[in-house]
């Protein structure tokens, strides 16, 4: 069984607790749950993780190289400001997906550049969390070579 790895950045652990207006009343443990749900119906092993830590978040990038078949990331903050996770993905040498769950274009001026958007295959941006779900999807599309 083919894995994809769902990487979460800084806060978001407090998503559905704070900001619904912006980030909408669901929990990161019930966007795990979408993902998984996602996952076995494509028979797709999901790992999914959060971390506050930008090391942390690092070390994950790099041991999935050569051992998972995508990465959905939501970077949160260090979308805007982290070259060295912009580095890290390029040394693991997997697809990519970059997903926001705010339309980040919509926003303030310094959520308009991202590091990662340089090496993702795809980025999603204001569909909620149902862009992680479209993010699993569109992995099990490609995996099945459609
Ligand atoms: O729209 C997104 O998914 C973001 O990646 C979320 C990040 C933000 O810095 C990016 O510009 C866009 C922030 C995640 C923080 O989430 C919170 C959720 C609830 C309460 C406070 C923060």
């Amino acid at each position: 069984m083919k894995t994809v790895l769902v990487l979460n950045g800084p806060n978001l652990n407090m998503l559905g607790l704070r900001q619904p207006e912006v980030y909408g009343r669901e929990t990161l443990a019930d966007v795990e749950a979408l993902c998984r749900a996602a996952g076995a119906r494509h028979d797709l092993a999901i790992e999914f993780q959060q971390t506050n830590h930008e090391g942390q978040m690092i070390d994950w990038i790099h041991q999935a190289r050569g051992r998972v078949a995508g990465i959905v990331i939501n970077p949160g903050a260090w979308t805007h400001t982290s070259v060295a996770i912009h580095d890290a993905l390029i040394a693991a040498e997997v697809p990519v997906i970059e997903v926001h769950i705010s339309n980040v274009h919509r926003r303030e001026a310094f959520r308009h550049h991202s590091y990662v958007s340089l090496v993702a295959q795809s980025v999603l941006a204001g569909f909620g969390t149902h862009g992680y779900v479209l993010a699993v999807d569109h992995f099990a599309r490609q995996l099945q070579g459609a």
